[in-house]
């Protein structure tokens, strides 16, 4: 009888091997399948194909001034921002026409995101007393 519940463990134990290398094998097709779809979804992305993740943009600050004098964004897509504050002081990006208000804190990095902008040309600014004047001014231009 021992021997006999001896093996049947063994098996078991040889069973539960089987499961778990059925289990990473799983794991590594799903893996592949998902970075394939990655692959396929950035090679759609440029055939007008609904973008999953917005293109970002960084902006800098630094020496009192945007990085950019001119953001070009496309009319209705998502915009995502990395604003990069390498400044000592606040700044903040402030476009008033679309509502877009981010504040960036001393040496400090902050991503916002905007969607759904009707085409034109706006003043991009910094809202820190004096900061517009010094010139922080840029443009965003939103193409059709
Ligand atoms: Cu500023």
């Amino acid at each position: 009888m021992q021997v006999t519940t001896q093996v049947q463990e063994k098996e078991s134990g040889w069973l539960n091997n089987l499961a778990l290398l059925g289990g990473i094998v799983m794991g590594v097709l799903l893996f592949g399948l998902v970075i394939a779809r990655m692959g396929l979804l950035n090679g759609l992305r440029g055939g007008g194909a609904t973008a999953v993740s917005p293109e970002t943009i960084i902006v800098t600050t630094e020496n009192m001034q945007f990085g950019q004098n001119i953001l070009r964004v496309k009319a209705g897509e998502p915009v995502s921002l990395a604003l990069d504050n390498k400044d000592m002081y606040g700044h903040s990006f402030d476009v008033d026409e679309l509502g877009w208000h981010v504040q960036m804190n001393a040496n400090d990095q902050v991503d916002a995101e905007f969607t759904a902008v009707p085409p034109g040309t706006y003043t991009i600014y910094c809202a820190i007393p004096g900061h517009r004047e010094a010139g922080m001014v840029a443009t965003l231009v939103v193409e059709e």
